[in-house]
């Protein structure tokens, strides 16, 4: 197993790389959706919660990201001595209307296709996305970790419709009419990602990138009035089963699957490893389940992280682990910090796996 870390668009610095380098990572993944566009408010570097109005506006609908940025991030991380794994996540703004089946759809599942034939040519192995309407919303931010380290979580259902002109929390349209959008059933919403899979997955067969899904975040089966794809863990295996191939994978989120009311954790891991399903993972920990848990610094929530590195490595899983989300560290660099004392936490963990099964 390989650990990496990831890093926000705003992030993606020489700085920051060898900072990577410092906590022992091997391996980068790069979020290029900027989410902090509309809410830098002196916690730039933490993962974005936002309110109702979610992360601020998307990105730029006719401006994909090219080969040229993309060759140019490897070689910044490759010049760093990392590598490249993954792009975590599409920006809203080149495909709402595929997720709200609306009149740009053909365009934008063209967007899409481009998109991964670019991260193809460009060496990238791994594309991550989350086909979700609400997207990660609904979540409160507070003292929840140790020593009242800042963290998030979640303090109830949030049933707040979502207005037009929004998807996956963030704005695509900032002169969208008022009103809100009309929810989402369930059907109609694997349709959509059967639409989608159907005609990206044999782009990306074909450029050699795994698509690998996040699940929903939080796990509710509505969020903000919308149904949930993957909010149970039995849902990966219908979401896999949907279209069956090589690039058809998951970006399989420890701290999400733990939150899932139904299911085991350690079930979960056994049953998509074993599968071969795992393109990389979410490494964090979290206490409770949806609709109230707290997200928690690695060694001290619900799941037993050496338990499911144990799994993993029985399964034979050599892909990335990276922190995703930890709390922040009262002291100048709290993301850095946070981050450091969870790759700290895995370098150790990784080292006792080794030495248990000799290799
Ligand atoms: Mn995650």
């Amino acid at each position: 197993m390989k650990l990496g870390l990831g890093l926000y668009r705003h992030m993606l610095t020489p700085e920051n790389l060898q900072f990577a380098v410092q906590t022992g990572a091997t391996h980068i993944v790069a979020h290029l959706v900027d989410y902090f566009s509309g809410i830098r408010e002196g916690t730039a570097e933490d993962q974005p919660t936002g309110g109702d109005q979610g992360w601020g506006p998307a990105g730029d609908r006719h401006r994909l990201w090219s080969l040229e940025e993309l060759l140019k991030l490897r070689k910044m991380v490759e010049s760093a001595g990392l590598r490249l794994e993954a792009i975590e996540n599409f920006d809203p703004a080149h495909w709402y209307d595929v997720l709200l089946d609306g009149p740009e759809k053909g365009q934008q599942i063209e967007n899409l296709k481009t998109i991964v034939r670019r991260v193809g040519e460009a060496g990238i192995p791994v594309m991550g996305y989350n086909f979700s309407i609400a997207g990660v919303c609904g979540r409160t931010t507070g003292p929840y970790a140790r020593g009242g380290a800042m963290s998030v979580g979640m303090e109830g259902p949030v049933d707040t419709p979502v207005p037009q002109g929004m998807v996956w929390n963030m704005v695509y349209d900032l002169e969208a009419a008022g009103g809100e959008q009309v929810a989402v059933t369930p059907d109609e919403l694997w349709r959509r990602l059967e639409f989608f899979l159907d005609e990206l997955l044999p782009v990306a067969e074909e450029a050699g990138v795994t698509l690998a899904a996040h699940p929903d975040d939080p796990p509710m089966p509505t969020m903000r009035g919308h149904a949930r794809l993957v909010y149970q863990p039995d849902l990966y295996q219908r979401l896999l089963d949907l279209r069956p191939s090589r690039s058809n994978a998951l970006e399989f989120c420890l701290g999400t699957i733990a939150e899932m009311p139904e299911g085991d954790v350690y079930e979960a891991v056994d049953r998509y490893s074993r599968q071969g399903k795992l393109a990389y993972v979410h490494f964090r920990n979290v206490r409770g389940k949806v609709p109230y848990y707290r997200e928690t610094f690695v060694d001290e929530g619900d799941i037993d992280m050496i338990r499911v590195l144990r799994i993993l490595h029985k399964n034979g899983f050599d892909g990335v682990l990276i922190p995703d989300h930890t709390p922040q560290m009262n002291c100048a660099a709290p993301w850095h910090a946070g981050m450091a004392y969870a790759m700290g936490y895995m370098k150790a963990a990784l080292g006792v796996i080794k030495e248990e099964f000799g290799c």
